[in-house]
């Protein structure tokens, strides 16, 4: 038990085995420390595991209650998170002091838990040696001493001077892509000035088998050479750590998937109207599968690589070579990096946060966008704050912003378009707006459904790199317009009135 003056009027009673100063603040070190608070906050900061997982400013009476259906649990959060009685942050968490300071927790490691229980706040994590770091301060002030602690822990991936500059089929076209209909929208955006285009779900021809469907006839590396000969870079997605029953690879190696002690598949959620299961990617066949998997995407011209759902990863499961679930993540992206090199653009996605950092490039930091707003029912009728809106993609992304030193963040795509789009204009302006001030600016809106105005209203938005000044939590200054994100914030409640 030590006590920490962390200035101010502000000592706390803490239970550690050990603490030094460090610059910006306090390490301590132990596999359980709780922190005693002098006072009881009322506001606390959630940071959820991974991509899509919430990540907010929550009140602290607010009750915890446990997303439907549970057979989404991993797409939602780690899923014996979602078991407990109570919210759990990952990696970090912070406070704020009745003076209006911020008080901040967090893991510089893997595999770190945090709560609030009253006036004590919990931060576990599964080595005796694991080491926390602690500050008290102006907001941006401590969360910025983190994001330097994290650097140093887990290194720093970032474009230079700036991120691509991204189309995407998934939030036009979903999975109805084509060898014809891409090369329709790649000629049709060929005088905008973006770096990749990128393929989403719907060439492949199973999840797991990652080779193209009938929709693609002339193969995937015919495809590439069109992309680049219209000089873009071609960008793919895959779900390499994960599996449907569908699938020959599922049929073909039962022994790659990752299982729990009983010996059943562990679920790794449910989309596409099916279960998904998980590779055990410790498994040295599984790591043999995906170094050729990516030597043959790679060997197709493919160079920009959204890779996604991969958490599965990182389940709770027996594995072949047992070591802590998010370290086992962390193998597996090490390996990719190493097979794809350097210099092939790793978009993550579904990715929980600590294991990618220093590996990836880029990071999907909220849930999926959509075009509308918000789907109530599922939202606040489930509450489940991943499920795709404008909304829920927006909250997490903007109290993700912290992690901006450490790897691009990419904060779903923007909008243009009016046709076969719910989004309000002011609800465009609000993801427009959060692109400029990621610098990661994608949009999925195809030619042929635009205007001539909101065509070069796509056109300014990927020519513009205008200045931001945050002004607070969520208040920022583009080119001297002021932008507020505090409407999009509150968790939304089922309607109560008559
Ligand atoms: C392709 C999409 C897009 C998108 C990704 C990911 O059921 N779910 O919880 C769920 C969440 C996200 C999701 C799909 C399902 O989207 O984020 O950009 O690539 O996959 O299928």
């Amino acid at each position: 038990m030590f006590q920490l003056p962390l200035g101010g009027n502000l000592t706390l009673k803490v239970t550690a085995a050990e603490q030094r100063l460090t610059d910006g603040g306090y390490l301590l070190r132990g596999e359980h420390i709780i922190l005693e608070l002098p006072f009881r906050p009322t506001r606390f900061y959630r940071h959820g595991w991974h991509s899509w997982s919430l990540t907010a400013w929550l009140d602290s009476n607010a009750p915890f209650i446990r997303p439907q259906p549970y057979i989404h649990a991993p797409q939602i959060d780690d899923p014996p998170m979602l078991l407990r009685p109570h919210w759990q942050s990952v990696g970090l968490t912070a406070v704020e002091t009745p003076d209006g300071q911020v008080l901040l927790v967090g893991a510089l490691g893997l595999e770190g838990r945090l709560h609030l229980d009253g006036c004590q706040l919990h931060a576990r994590a599964l080595a005796a040696d694991a080491r926390w770091f602690v500050a008290l301060g102006e907001e941006q002030t401590v969360f910025g001493a983190y994001a330097r602690r994290l650097a140093e822990h887990f290194g720093v991936r970032r474009s230079t001077p700036r991120p691509p500059r991204v189309w995407c089929s998934w939030y036009s076209l979903y999975e109805n892509i084509s060898e014809p209909v891409m090369l329709a929208t790649l000629q049709g955006l060929s005088a905008m000035p973006y770096e990749v285009f990128q393929l989403d779900d719907g060439w492949q021809q199973d999840v797991g088998d990652w080779q193209p469907n009938a929709k693609f006839p002339s193969g995937m590396e015919a495809l590439a050479s069109a992309i680049r000969a219209n000089g873009k870079r071609p960008g793919l997605w895959l779900a390499p750590f994960i599996v449907k029953e569908s699938a020959r690879l599922y049929r073909e190696h039962p022994d790659w998937l990752l299982h729990d002690e009983q010996g059943t598949p562990v679920s790794a959620g449910h989309n596409w109207n099916a279960p998904m299961y998980a590779l055990d990617t410790t498994h040295p066949e599984v790591q043999a599968w995906l170094e050729e998997t990516m030597r043959t995407v790679l060997s197709w011209g493919y160079d920009y690589l959204k890779l996604d759902f991969l958490y599965a990863a990182a389940l709770p499961g027996h594995r072949h070579v047992d070591m802590p679930r998010e370290q086992a993540l962390r193998a597996a992206l090490t390996l990719i990096r190493r097979v794809v090199g350097e210099e092939t653009y790793l978009l993550l996605c579904g990715v929980p946060i600590y294991p990618a950092l220093g590996i990836a490039d880029g990071l999907r930091i909220g849930a999926d966008t959509a075009p509308y707003f918000d789907n109530i029912i599922v939202t606040a009728g489930m509450h489940n704050y991943i499920t795709p809106g404008l909304q829920n993609a927006v909250r997490s992304s903007v109290n993700r912003l912290w992690l901006e030193p450490l790897v691009d963040l990419d904060p779903d795509v923007a909008f243009f378009r009016t046709r076969y789009n719910m989004l309000q204009p002011e609800e465009k302006a609000w993801g427009q707006a959060l692109a400029h001030i990621c610098g990661f600016k994608a949009t999925s809106d195809p030619s042929f459904w635009m205007e001539a105005e909101e065509l070069s209203s796509l056109q300014t938005f990927w020519e513009t790199w205008p200045s931001v000044t945050r002004l607070g939590r969520y208040r920022f200054e583009i080119d001297g317009r002021e932008v507020d994100f505090s409407p999009l914030m509150p968790l939304p409640s089922w309607p109560a009135e008559l």
